[in-house]
């Protein structure tokens, strides 16, 4: 077995005594990385994981459908070449159980699961400056003291409660997406209610609509989605990708998304109609996200190259709905192509076309109540026997900010949060000595990445301050004020200017506590840019971080 302890750094370091050296939260993909980093380091690990498995939201989001939007062969780990080597995917968008039992795979191979303390949420985490150590406390009443704090907790782990009125009255089955039973729901022949028309409602009303006897889909806005390709993977096709392993890592993580493209996008005006037609058609028959993050080289910048794309894209759409009018109802107006997130679809459009299909549009009847037998819209009330929620997550700082958190001088991330968004390079915070976090705002990893490959990088440079921490004889490090008021400014001057910034009825912006639309969590930057500032912090020897 390939273990995932290394040569130690803890034996020459100047350490306070604590129970462990590292505390990791959650044990999904980045968490298993994280563990398995720190491990490498020689440091005494505790992982907390609140639910019975590891995964994260691939053992959670277990609802019909569940399926990843990164094409084979990115979304793996790039960390092992062995686990490449011996990993065998069946499809090219591998369904949930699939990448679950795969991150089962890893966490094993690499001895993980004895260092993860499950059933076990973190409610509590308190820096000691004195002692330069922070206290971590559980849902269990147990408490222990760690130098190191990394939140792995995830950036759409957060599900978004029912707000409606009467919910908990129901009386039939209701579940969102991402608290999905393990045992299932009951579908067939059911009347069947989804809020929610993003990925997740897109990927859950296309795989039940042939299922239920009557489908009603509470649509706040529509939103753009493209067909996805998702034929079998060959034994061949698995031979070819392992034997690719070196050559594609350094590829993917050069790229804008972490995803390796056959060739460079043109400039929208470099262009002409024909040429813009053909490799728009193309991109549409290819059934990855490629036309979103690669279809011209300014696409995201370019007033033009958008307009342009989203008109494609609303004819293709068009196209697929047998009538019009409904047709008129499921086509955004409000936004471009690619300013929201992007899912892939099966047949969705179509899926309107059914008889038992109802769209049940919440900008002519707001959902108003929920009952003992259904849901109460403005105008009527409608009869179901299951009410899905495909309604989201609080992103980017949801699953950080249900910890009560708090850094030197007693200070609340939460309420700190609540006040002003800000991160450094989206894995520390001034004021948090220690404290590092994965998959948060204000970097690639935050949104617009291909997730393992942004984690990747992350894993591993959280890896690095704390090894500069331990090799330099020092207790803590966390970023100066005027680091993290430089990285917000950069992030700014890249991030808004584009597409994404025109919109702000997302979830790449963040919703603040009181309701009010907040900063892009999206960095637009992409990952070369992102590398190369924090490369440059470690080279430099954490120039700009307070190290004590
Ligand atoms: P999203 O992208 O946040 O979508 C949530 C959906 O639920 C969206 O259609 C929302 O409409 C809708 N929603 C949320 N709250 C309400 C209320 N109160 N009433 C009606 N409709 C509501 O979450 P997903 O789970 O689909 O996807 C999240 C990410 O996970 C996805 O991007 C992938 O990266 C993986 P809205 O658009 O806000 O009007």
């Amino acid at each position: 077995m390939e273990t995932a302890t290394g040569a130690g750094l803890r034996e020459a370091a100047v350490s306070p005594a604590t129970d462990c050296d590292a505390v990791v939260v959650g044990a999904g993909l980045a968490g298993l990385h994280q563990l398995y980093r720190l491990r490498q380091l020689g440091l005494n690990v505790v992982a907390f994981e609140a639910s019975d498995g590891v995964g994260g939201v691939w053992h959670h989001n277990r609802y019909p459908g569940a399926r990843v939007d990164s094409h084979f062969p990115h979304y793996q780990y790039w960390f092992s070449r062995d686990l490449w080597e011996e990993s065998e995917w069946t499809e090219r968008f591998p369904a949930q159980a699939e990448i679950e039992a795969y991150l089962n795979r890893a966490c094993d191979k690499f001895g993980l699961r004895e260092h993860i303390r499950f059933n076990t949420r973190v409610t509590a985490a308190h820096y000691d400056e004195a002692s330069g150590t922070w206290t971590v406390s559980t849902d269990g009443g147990t408490s222990l003291t760690t130098r190191f704090l990394v939140l792995n907790s995830g950036g759409l782990s957060a599900p978004r409660q029912s707000p409606f009125p009467g919910a908990a009255t129901f009386r039939g089955v209701s579940c969102h997406t991402a608290s999905w039973p393990s045992d299932g729901v009951e579908l067939a022949g059911k009347r069947v209610g989804v809020i929610g028309t993003a990925a997740t409602g897109i990927q859950v009303i296309q795989t039940i609509a042939p299922i239920v006897s009557h489908l009603s889909v509470f649509q706040r806005t529509p939103n753009f989605a493209v067909p996805m390709k998702n034929p079998k993977i060959t034994p061949e096709q698995n031979a070819a990708a392992q034997a690719d392993f070196e050559r594609l890592r350094g590829v993917v993580h050069n790229t804008f998304g972490g995803f390796a493209y056959e060739g460079e996008p043109p400039m929208f005006d470099d262009t002409d109609e024909a040429a813009r037609q053909a490799r728009l058609e193309q991109l549409w028959a290819a059934g990855t996200l490629e036309i979103w993050g690669g279809s011209f080289a300014d696409a995201f910048a370019n007033p033009d190259a958008a307009r342009y794309v989203t008109e494609f894209v609303r004819a293709k759409i068009r196209a697929r709905i047998n009538d019009p009018k409904l047709a008129d109802k499921l086509l955004p107006t409000d936004h471009y192509f690619g300013s929201r997130r992007v899912p892939l679809e099966t047949r969705y459009f179509e899926a309107y076309n059914r008889d038992n299909v109802e769209l049940v549009d919440l900008r002519e009847e707001l959902i108003v109540s929920i009952d003992a037998t259904g849901i109460n819209t403005a105008t009527r009330h409608i009869d179901l026997d299951v009410i899905i929620y495909a309604t989201g997550f609080e992103a980017g700082v949801g699953a950080i900010n249900r910890i009560a958190i708090t850094g030197r001088d007693r200070r609340s991330l939460r309420d700190e949060w609540n006040k002003a968004l800000r991160t450094t390079v989206g894995m520390q915070v001034h004021g948090y000595p220690n404290l590092f976090m994965t998959m948060a705002p204000f970097a690639p990893a935050s949104a617009l990445c291909n997730l393992p490959v942004c984690a990747d990088h992350q894993v591993d440079w959280i890896g690095d301050a704390i090894s500069y921490v331990y090799t330099n004889g020092k207790s803590s490090i966390e970023p100066s004020a005027e680091t993290e008021a430089a990285w917000m400014a950069h992030h700014v001057e890249v991030s808004e200017p584009t597409m994404l910034g025109s919109n702000t009825n997302s979830w790449y912006r963040h919703k603040r506590a009181d309701g009010s639309v907040g900063e892009l969590i999206a960095y637009a930057g992409g990952i070369p840019q992102y590398r190369e500032t924090c490369d440059a912090m470690v080279a430099s020897g954490f120039k700009g971080f307070i190290v004590r």
